[in-house]
């Protein structure tokens, strides 16, 4: 037997037979499908919006890190009015300003809302950095602040 042969024959056998799926076929597929989508894609999103939550945190706590070293260089935190601006332009009255302290300018929230910054702070002694959140808004349950976890 040729290899030509040999090919031609497993050819045959393992050809599947050639027949139209039937409706009742196809529409089953489509509810596996709609159910593997129901059950994974919540859980992605719930893991993203975590990763997000944790982004917040993060960029928090660098931001603590840029005002304390405001303080240290200008004997001082910023003010309420001068804000998180203060870390990457110098505001005229802050002698000893060694900026820019945040070098990627000013930083949103995973979420495209600039942090909110407080000084003298409702929350903490010296001042309150937070977000919004998910939601944009203040309070919710959803904000992401420095003083909750202390
Ligand atoms: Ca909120």
């Amino acid at each position: 037997m040729t290899t030509r042969e040999t090919r031609s024959i497993t050819r045959r056998r393992v050809r599947p037979q050639l027949r139209a799926f039937t409706l009742i076929e196809l529409l089953l597929v489509l509810v596996i499908l709609a159910v593997l989508a129901a059950l994974v894609v919540p859980r992605f999103t719930k893991r993203s919006e975590q990763a997000r939550t944790t982004a917040a945190a993060t960029d928090i706590s660098n931001i603590e890190v840029a005002l304390n070293a405001f303080e240290v260089d200008c004997g001082r935190h910023p003010s309420t009015d001068e804000g998180l601006r203060a870390l990457i332009e110098q505001p005229s009255n802050a002698k000893g300003w060694k900026g820019p302290y945040l070098t990627k300018g000013l930083p949103k929230d995973p979420w495209g809302n600039y942090y909110v910054y407080r000084y003298p702070g409702q929350h903490n002694n010296d001042f309150d950095l937070y977000t919004y959140g998910p939601d944009g808004q203040d309070g919710g349950g959803d904000d992401i602040d420095n003083w909750s976890q202390k």
